[in-house]
């Protein structure tokens, strides 16, 4: 068994349309553990740090105003692979385009916008999970 933590965001999106029940069930019926959860304001710092790899890209800006517009929800999941495994959970970037079946294919709407409001985050690596819990549960 290979049990690792990653860091889980319900984006303003999620929690603004109600869902935050909805995708943490999904999260759980998956065999995740919740092992840590917050509703946190974030900050415009916060947001920096988290994002740093996106700097410089046409769609940052937009990113992090739309993660100021409210609420998310902060978790830290643990399971079997969990970061493969949300990350397969969660779908495919664009909810457009994402799998039925999956969180941002089932539940993402496309707004049209430039920055999509795909209702997650998932950290994509260990390296990334272990930064990114640093951040939000420091
Ligand atoms: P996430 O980090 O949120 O789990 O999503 P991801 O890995 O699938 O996507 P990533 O490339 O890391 O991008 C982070 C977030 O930026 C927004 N985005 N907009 N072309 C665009 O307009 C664009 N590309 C990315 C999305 O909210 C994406 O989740
Ligand atoms: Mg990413």
């Amino acid at each position: 068994m290979s049990i690792e933590r990653t860091l889980i965001l319900i984006k303003p999106d999620g929690v603004e349309r109600q869902l935050t029940g909805t995708i943490l069930s999904r999260i759980e019926a998956k065999g995740y553990r919740l092992a840590e959860l917050k509703q946190v304001s974030a900050t415009r710092e916060l947001l920096e740090e988290h994002y740093e790899e996106h700097v410089g890209k046409p769609f940052y800006e937009p990113l992090v105003e739309f993660m100021l517009s409210g609420p998310v929800v902060a978790i830290i999941a643990e399971g079997h692979r969990v970061i493969e495994g949300f990350r397969s959970l969660a779908g495919t970037t664009d909810p457009t385009t994402a799998a039925p079946g999956t969180i941002r294919g089932d539940l993402g709407r496309d707004w049209g916008l430039k920055v999509q409001q795909n209702l997650v985050h998932g950290s994509d690596s260990t390296e990334s999970a272990a930064r990114e819990i640093g951040i939000w549960f420091s």
